[in-house]
């Protein structure tokens, strides 16, 4: 198309749309293949802020965790060939999670299709940078000519925002950014802004779905990610005090109630406590808000650990039908937006009778409930009082959660770390722990505090990340730098892939290889000193060992108000016990710490 005057290339399009969906950041990393999206970036500096980082995954991680933290979604840029291959792990720890982002990836010119240009992924398919990520996105665009830019970024939103959000790829050929596209950009007010789908649930399966709760005797609500991200919290803390039932969640489910809250009843999994694995397992009815039922929240489905259905009869209520009656037969599976489902719950209560009776019924079930909480906490007690050094991970865990104030975020990342804190933090809001639970990337956390920090300026953003993964993403020290970002690292240092050692000690009768990090001469424990490459990028960095030693370090990181790196020496030797399990076929299963099978 020739570019007349009034004439908007592709690039000026992508950018003009995130402009008008109010995306106030775009992160990434420069290429040949994206100079001409960057070139449209930079007309629109007062608009929309790009910021660079030094490993495109980094990117992908702050686009996701700015998401779960301000709500909103944001957009990469990456280059052809290798930039953008760079950015698969993102694209798939946010797709499981059910987190937006929307990934602008250059490709190959249109003209050199198939000719085998530099960075062409041509052997199969041209320009086939599509097929690599099929799996790893909820969907690809790729306009060829200009003219199709603006259908394709418009469509690209909308796919992105509906129904179970995910990330989308917008795959833009080299010419095609600076190619005429259009006069005027889609508008999101007549395209996507008007669409809603908080859908809610057939109003039989609500009526079916009270008499269920109101005839249960040991009801328990299993909440999921669901609740956080579609702004369900309120609501779910309403029906869970009008009718008095308990709540117990999945780890990505964690702050969607306040955990202090005296029908808190914690984390279902294989290191969750008794009270909240006893509870759902020998609940009559479990309403299940949001969730998926993963092997890590379900004890690997074995039952009598997590989860005893049947018996206990399932409510499931999911925007995605895929996720109801996938591991579990329901008694009444619902799609629904769970906010939505909420109120329509709500409002059928108001016109039903025998609440009062129902919720004064619970009495008995709430008391043995405390009962198997009293019994936990007698059993993890000792943890918290320890003193050793190494730091007792437990003891870790307790000292960072008390310290952080209430408004903070805490970010993990993957590895044994991220079991002790979803065990032993006290989340209050929906956003204070943030983890990721369907691909578990290392570099998550290391990377995604940074997203955290842009989308809330104002809140102490601590990542508490393994030793393995800080190393591998040791480059997010340079982009706190360059942006001013005060965020904090509490290198969780056991010199160790420790989760995957623990494994191999559990499962393969110690048969340790390429697990720990050892010096060649001395065979003693090996890490680089993470609190000197802290410094050396201009960053305060220290190092601690006792349990006091990193409560002060982490006041005096909070009070600076300046990036900061506390690298801590933890004990490596246990894993955080619980009332679950997780089996990996073919090695067998661990044995629950506390309790056991439970056998209606
Ligand atoms: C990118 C990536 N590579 C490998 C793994 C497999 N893996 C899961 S946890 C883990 C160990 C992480 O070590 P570290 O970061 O030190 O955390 P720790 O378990 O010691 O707390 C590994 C290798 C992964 N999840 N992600
Ligand atoms: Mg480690």
């Amino acid at each position: 198309m020739p570019m007349s005057k009034n004439m908007l290339d592709g690039g000026q399009v992508i950018v003009d749309y995130l402009v008008r969906e109010k995306v106030p950041y775009v992160f990434g990393l420069c290429g040949h293949g994206n100079i001409g999206f960057l070139d449209a970036l930079y007309e629109r500096s007062d608009d929309i802020k790009t910021v660079s980082v030094h490993h495109e995954s980094v990117a992908g991680f702050m686009a996701d965790v700015y998401y779960r933290v301000g709500g909103k979604p944001t957009a990469t840029f990456t280059s052809c060939g290798p930039g953008s291959a760079n950015l698969p792990i993102a694209l798939a720890n946010s797709y499981l999670d059910s987190v937006p982002f929307l990934a602008v990836t250059g490709n190959v010119p249109t003209s050199q299709f198939n000719r085998g240009a530099f960075q062409e992924l041509y052997r199969h398919y041209q320009a086939d940078f599509p097929s690599t990520v099929r799996a790893y996105c909820k969907r690809v665009f790729q306009p060829t000519r200009g003219d199709m830019v603006p259908l394709a970024v418009r469509q690209a939103w909308k796919t992105m925002v509906t129904g179970r959000p995910g990330p989308v790829v917008l795959d833009v050929p080299f010419d095609i950014f600076k190619e005429a596209a259009a006069e005027e950009t889609p508008k999101p007010e007549e395209w996507n802004a008007n669409i809603s789908c908080r859908c809610g649930a057939d109003p039989e399966g609500v009526a079916k779905a009270v008499d269920m709760l109101l005839a249960a005797k040991r009801p328990v609500i299993l909440v999921g990610q669901g609740v956080k991200y579609g702004g369900a919290a309120a609501d779910l803390l309403r029906l869970a005090e009008r009718l008095r039932i308990p709540v117990a969640w999945s780890a990505s489910g964690t702050g969607a109630i306040d955990s202090r809250h005296p029908l808190a009843l914690g984390l279902v999994a294989r290191n969750g406590p008794y009270q909240a694995n006893h509870a759902a397992r020998t609940a009559d009815v479990l309403l299940a808000l949001g969730v998926r039922f993963d092997d890590r929240t379900s004890s690997s489905w074995l039952p009598g650990y997590s989860f005893t259905i049947p018996p206990t009869r399932l409510i499931h209520v999911d925007i995605d039908p895929d996720e109801i009656a996938r591991n579990y037969p329901v008694a009444l599976g619902l799609m629904a937006d769970v906010r939505t489902f909420l109120h329509q719950v709500l409002a059928e209560l108001d016109s039903r009778d025998g609440l009062a009776d129902a919720a004064v019924s619970r009495a008995k079930w709430l008391d043995t409930i405390e009962g198997y909480r009293r019994e936990w906490n007698a059993f993890i007690a000792p943890g918290f009082v320890d003193d050793a050094s190494p730091i007792h991970p437990q003891r870790a865990a307790h000292e960072i959660d008390k310290v952080l104030p209430e408004d903070a975020i805490l970010v993990s990342d993957i590895g044994v770390h991220h079991n002790w804190l979803i065990q032993f933090c006290n989340p209050r809001r929906p956003d204070s722990l943030i983890g990721s639970m369907g691909f578990g990337p290392m570099g998550f956390g290391v990377a995604g505090v940074l997203g955290a920090q842009f989308a809330a300026p104002e809140r102490p953003c601590v990542s508490v990340c393994g030793d393995g993964a800080f190393f591998m993403h040791a480059s997010v020290l340079g982009t706190a730098v360059e942006y001013d970002l005060p965020v904090i690292w509490v290198v969780w240092n056991n010199f160790a892939y420790a989760s995957i050692r623990g494994l191999q000690r559990g499962y393969l009768g110690g048969r340790e290889l390429a697990t720990d990090f050892r010096h060649p001469e001395t065979g003693a424990p090996y890490n680089p000193d993470f609190a000197a490459m802290a410094r050396s990028a201009g960053i305060a960095g220290v190092n601690v060992d006792r349990a006091a030693d990193l409560s002060e370090a982490l006041r005096a990181a909070l009070a600076s108000r300046r990036p900061y790196l506390i690298n801590a020496n933890i004990g490596a030797d246990k894993n955080p016990g619980g009332a679950g399990v997780w089996e990996l076929p073919g090695l067998g299963q661990s044995q629950p710490a506390f309790g056991g099978r439970y056998q209606p």
